[in-house]
């Protein structure tokens, strides 16, 4: 078989994403609402920034930006967290990071799974925020070998996909109509039920451990919790989707509202309580379960390691030991960031954010040796530009926020584990990528190619 008869994971990728959203609107009609409500705000800041209009559509950020999603799914086991990193790679995503929640209170460690190269993030950078189980959480033994047993019972892969995926692994790739049965298959593993899986009972003494246990260990499959869209403004989206009744979190996680954005900016709207069947003898019991939810995002300029290291510090200090509550959250943070330097040429000299750099047309116009000059050099005469870097990534905080905050209950807890990147990396059955040594690569692809 010749390359040529396989679509690129790219288009995989796009149609699962586009099925998603599909799917999710379908299930989560107050999803349409917000993909409505973020496109409208997006039209009116592309038509008030033009300078901002126009980096975007040379950056080719312009384009992806009307199906931008990114999703977040949990699993119980080792086999399923392994069986999706394979599922994924069929579409061209990889899983970068580790996020370790269990500090917050959240028995999870994650991973997001994602495109890494240049080409095909501006195809569809479509992400899912993966999170494993840690059963080892659970301190109660009974419950936890019960909770065990209950996921080893479990499939939660049609048979139809898991052949596609050996398929692609052995043939190195797939071709058109089996792209579609993949696509139609893997959807599978993402659909809601609303029936579980163990009786009221059961569930309760589930939740007792933690709402998270309950949600994962109940169901058949890991459903999406969220499908997020991204918005240009996440201040003014926040505004219409409390016009237009969404209980939209009083507190937008991540760095405040700044002339630069950086990073992540988040907000969401409460878990739905929707009606659950569970099984009860011959019969089933009504109930009602937690777990989706509403979000959308504002993405920013990535930092560097030393940029992270300054917006950790910032944001530490803005919380301080109350975290992001209070009625001056938002003022405190403001406050603290006035130290996180805000316009892109200081950003950009200082090593704080990656850039991705190159030539405008009176650049390309001069003869290579014309051109080699440092970077900067080459864009003070105008030779050059350099448009900030998208964050593709999440952030840890900000993660654990969300979970807190739609998780459906008050409690707060905290774990006395630590991180275990080493047991997810050995559940997943490979190491998870460095998300920096990919903003790296993508900066210092983009000097190679000034000179050239
Ligand atoms: C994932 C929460 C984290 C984000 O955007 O940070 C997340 C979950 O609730 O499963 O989606
Ligand atoms: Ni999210």
């Amino acid at each position: 078989m010749t390359a040529d008869r396989f679509v690129s994971p790219d288009h995989i990728r796009s149609l699962f994403s586009q099925a998603m959203s599909h799917m999710y609107r379908t299930e989560v009609p107050l999803y349409g609402t917000l993909v409505e409500l973020v496109a409208e705000v997006n039209a009116k800041v592309l038509a008030a920034q033009p300078a901002l209009a126009e980096q975007m559509q040379r950056s080719g950020e312009r384009e992806r930006l009307d199906v931008e999603r990114h999703g977040a799914i949990r699993v119980g086991t080792a086999q399923e967290l392994a069986t999706l990193r394979r599922l994924f790679a069929v579409m061209g995503m990889y899983p970068v990071g580790y996020y370790d929640l269990s500090v917050a209170g959240v028995p999870v460690h994650s991973t997001a799974f994602r495109p890494v190269d240049g080409e095909s993030l501006n195809r569809n950078p479509f992400r899912v925020f993966t999170s494993l189980l840690r059963l080892e959480l659970i301190e109660d033994d009974a419950l936890r070998a019960q909770a065990a047993e209950i996921l080893s019972r479990r499939t939660i892969f049609t048979a139809g996909v898991l052949q596609l995926i050996e398929q692609c692994e052995r043939d190195g790739g797939l071709g058109e109509d089996d792209a579609w049965r993949f696509v139609v298959e893997a959807l599978e593993t993402f659909r809601w039920h609303n029936e579980a899986t163990v009786s009221l009972e059961t569930y309760r003494a589930l939740l007792g451990a933690h709402r998270l246990v309950a949600d994962v260990v109940s169901f058949r499959g890991p459903h999406i919790n969220h499908l997020t869209p991204r918005t240009l403004d996440i201040d003014a989206a926040q505004v219409q989707m409390q016009a237009r009744g969404l209980a939209a979190k009083a507190v937008i996680e991540g760095p405040p509202r700044r002339q630069c954005p950086i990073l992540l900016r988040q907000t969401s709207f409460k878990a739905l309580e929707e009606m659950v069947h569970f099984p009860s003898g011959a019969d089933n019991q009504a109930g009602t379960h937690t777990a989706r939810f509403g979000e959308i995002e504002q993405r920013g300029l990535a930092l560097t390691p030393k940029g992270r290291a300054l917006y950790d510090a910032l944001l530490a200090d803005a919380r301080g030991g109350a975290g992001s509550t209070g009625d001056d959250y938002m003022q405190r943070l403001q406050a603290a960031f006035a130290g996180f330097p805000d316009d892109h040429d200081r950003l950009r000299r200082e090593g704080l954010g990656y850039y991705r750099y190159a030539l405008t047309e009176a650049g390309r116009a001069l003869p290579p040796a014309g051109r080699d000059l440092p970077a900067e050099v080459l864009i003070e005469r105008g030779l050059a530009t350099a448009d900030p870097i998208i964050y593709e990534d999440f952030l840890p905080v900000s993660a654990a926020g969300i979970f807190q905050s739609n998780l459906g209950g008050d409690e707060q807890r905290a774990y006395a584990a630590r991180a275990n990147r080493a047991a997810f990396e050995q559940a997943l059955g490979a190491p998870v990528s460095d998300e920096f040594a990919i903003y790296e690569r993508l900066q210092a692809e983009s000097l190679a190619q000034l000179a050239s």
